[in-house]
């Protein structure tokens, strides 16, 4: 029994059909044109094949200080000196760092250089990278992996040690101000949820702020590391809380954003303030308040890690073996050491 079809039922096999040939015809064309990587394929050939091809994943452009560590990966990883950079920035998103790795697997880059958002959710790529046999190297933030052999090294800053710093610099304070034993109210904006610099500095002064009963803590808020959402979360703790003695601000471009929301509540800010502001990251614009007793202590955060990375390539290009981690020096700055001299010779 011939089974008779519907008029609808012919025209469905004709559109199917039609959209089966377009397929065929982009997957051809589309070969042809070689806008397809295939991962079996050899590696295309790249203009400039005498560098070395880095891909570089940075996770955003959020602050001053990020700013500053693009502008010193860039300025390292140059034509200039023997590289052929491939830049991603991923818009503060690990979805979009984790694409942006995986590109950098199919492009078959020499290495691989990333700044991770958060600590967290990186095994599986870094073990896709680990296969294709292409070193990764963490650039300034920390990812949390079991196996330390899925990347080959982090150049980077000691955030806890960071926290730490900021946590016997209020001591001191405290204790020339004859304040050691009265109770002090803080509240602490915090940076990017999750990420190892909001973790390590909440750790780190954390370690001391625990062993003064006097130390009240008021509140934590994230701040994102932005001058904006520091603003919204100074203005918040404000309403909620009179009578804030310290502000732990866990980057200068938030620091920025809460003295703008302290001085519109009609406070001050400083050394001789109503409210103590401690930052963290000592970009120039910073130490300048720190200069004229705005800020009273900045933490420094080094961004200059381009030429570290670019050392760290040269030696593995040379066979020689590289330490698992390297820490870049840092500083502690209040209106003793920022000085004309100092600013005059600052990168960033
Ligand atoms: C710190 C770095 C932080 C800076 C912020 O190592 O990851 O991210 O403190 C930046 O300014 O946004």
């Amino acid at each position: 029994m011939a089974i008779s079809m519907k008029p609808s039922a012919y025209i469905n096999k004709i559109v199917m059909a039609l959209m089966l040939a377009v397929l065929l015809l982009i997957a051809l064309v589309g070969s042809r044109l070689g806008l397809f990587t295939d991962l079996d394929e050899e590696p295309h050939i790249r203009e400039d094949a005498d560098k070395i091809v880095v891909g570089v994943s940075q996770l955003g452009s959020e602050s001053g200080w990020r700013s500053a560590n693009t502008e010193s990966v860039q300025n390292a990883l140059s034509k200039q000196n023997g590289y052929f950079m491939i830049f991603s920035n991923a818009r503060q998103k690990q979805e979009n760092q984790i694409k942006a790795i995986r590109s950098f697997i199919a492009q078959r880059v020499d290495y691989i250089v990333f700044a991770p958002v958060v600590k967290s959710g990186w095994e599986t790529v870094l073990q896709e990278a680990k296969e294709a046999g292409i070193p990764v190297i963490i650039m300034d933030r920390g990812v949390d992996v079991a196996d330390k052999n899925l990347y080959t090294t982090f150049v980077g800053t000691d955030s806890v040690e960071e926290g730490r710093r900021a946590g016997v610099w209020l001591e001191e304070h405290l204790k020339k101000q004859g304040k050691a034993d009265e109770r002090i109210n803080i509240v602490i904006l915090k940076g990017t949820e999750g990420s190892s610099a909001q973790i390590g500095r909440t750790t780190g002064f954390a370690m001391v702020s625990g062993k003064h009963n006097n130390w009240n803590i008021l509140g934590q808020k994230y701040g994102d590391f932005t001058i904006y959402k520091g603003k919204e979360v100074m203005q918040d703790f404000l309403e909620m809380y009179d009578d804030i003695d310290v502000v732990i601000s866990q980057n200068d471009d938030m620091t920025f954003g809460a003295i703008e929301a302290i001085r519109e509540s009609g406070r001050t800010v400083g050394i001789d303030g109503d409210i103590t502001i401690i930052s963290f990251d000592a970009v120039y614009e910073a130490l300048e308040m720190v200069a004229e007793g705005i800020i009273n202590v900045d933490i420094e955060c080094n961004p200059n890690q381009g030429e570290y990375i670019s050392e760290i390539i040269s030696l593995l290009e040379s066979g020689q073996e590289v330490e698992k981690r390297y820490y870049i020096e840092e500083d502690v700055f209040t209106i003793e050491n920022v000085t004309e001299e100092l600013l005059e010779k600052r990168t960033y």
